[in-house]
């Protein structure tokens, strides 16, 4: 079962952006669940879920990557055995970081009788109030595009040329390898690249390996002791 994660920080566009991706991959096939970390945002409209045949779980009550782990792994076990999905789209809490949902994701093999395959970590990053962003939450969306494999560029309908080239910039400069793309989900930029790159690719397994050489890069020491 391959497990997406759409990241990004409160009001980044991911529900929007979810919603889109979750139809055209259903459109093209696939059987799709989809499960949203509701820390008091916006929730999956039921009829939009009803009339693409998805399977939608709600998980509340905190972050899915840390706090409430257990709760997304038994969901997520859940779904394999009724629904049993190929991919599961996770809208994790504006908070959440990538690397503790891919961990928590994998704490579902040990609950049913299953492999976990990450899709490449996709992070929306908000062109159109990027100086906000930098202002009052940049570690945050620092460790967002840190760990992602592919970042967006998102409401390029609405961002200025200059947020749209500051928020690239910045991509840029904290992350190297991560591929940058646009997305609009009210023109519908991005979409099909989004669906391709969660179909076709895959990203690392989360592992101790991995864990240390995030510390490394991201405080210039080694993990563990
Ligand atoms: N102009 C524009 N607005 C968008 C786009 N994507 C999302 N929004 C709006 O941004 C707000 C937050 O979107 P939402 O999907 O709920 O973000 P989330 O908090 O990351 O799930 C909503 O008012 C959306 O209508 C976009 O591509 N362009
Ligand atoms: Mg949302």
């Amino acid at each position: 079962m391959k497990v997406s994660q759409i990241a990004g920080f409160l009001g980044s566009g991911k529900t929007s952006a979810l919603m889109k991706i979750a139809s055209r991959l259903v459109e093209q096939g696939n059987r799709i669940a989809i499960i949203v970390n509701d820390v008091g945002e916006i929730s999956i409209d039921s009829r939009f879920v009803e009339a693409n045949g998805l399977e939608a779980k709600e998980i509340s009550g905190g972050c899915i990557c840390c706090q409430i782990a257990g709760s997304f792994a038994e969901t997520l076990a859940k779904l394999h055995d009724s629904f049993n999905p190929n991919i599961v789209i996770v809208e994790p809490s504006g908070v959440a970081i990538p690397w503790g949902l891919k961990r928590a994701a994998e704490y579902s093999e040990v609950k049913a009788d299953m492999i976990v395959e990450h899709a490449p970590v996709i992070t929306l990053v908000d062109a159109s109030r990027i100086d906000m962003l930098l202002k009052a939450v940049r570690r945050l969306v620092e460790t967002q595009i840190r760990e992602a494999d592919v970042c967006f560029v998102n409401k390029v309908d609405v961002a200025t040329p200059q947020g749209i080239a500051t928020t690239e910039e910045f991509i840029r400069s904290i992350n190297e390898r991560a591929e940058i793309a646009h997305m609009s989900t009210t023109t519908g930029e991005g979409i099909d690249l989004a669906c391709e790159v969660i179909v076709n690719r895959i990203s690392p397994r989360y592992d101790d390996s991995m864990e240390e050489e995030r510390l490394r890069s991201q405080y210039g020491k080694k993990g563990g002791n």
